[in-house]
C-alpha cells in the first residue's frame, strides 16, 4: 500500500523554490503526490514504498539544495 512521509523543510525563501521541491519529488517514480507549504516549511510526500524509499525521497531535496527533518 501507500506511505506517507511527513518532513520539516529547510532552506525555502520563495515559492520557487517549494515549487521546485514538487515538480523534482513528484517527479520520482512511485512518487503519487508531493505537497510542499512554504510558510510552514512543511513537506508532504505519498508514495509506494515498494518503488522508492523515504531516504530516496529526502536525498532528492538534498539534492535540490534543501534541508529536511522527518516530523514525529
Ligand atoms: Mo526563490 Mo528558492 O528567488 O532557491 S527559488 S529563493
Amino acid at each position: 500500500g501507500l506511505a506517507s512521509l511527513d518532513l520539516d523543510i529547510g532552506g525555502m525563501h520563495c515559492a520557487s523554490c517549494s515549487s521546485r521541491i514538487e515538480r523534482v519529488v513528484g517527479r520520482m517514480d512511485g512518487v503519487d503526490a508531493a505537497s510542499v507549504n512554504l510558510a510552514a516549511e512543511t513537506g508532504k510526500f505519498v508514495f509506494d514504498p515498494s518503488l522508492v524509499s523515504r531516504r530516496e525521497i529526502r536525498e532528492a531535496i538534498a539534492g535540490a539544495g534543501f534541508t529536511s527533518e522527518v516530523r514525529s
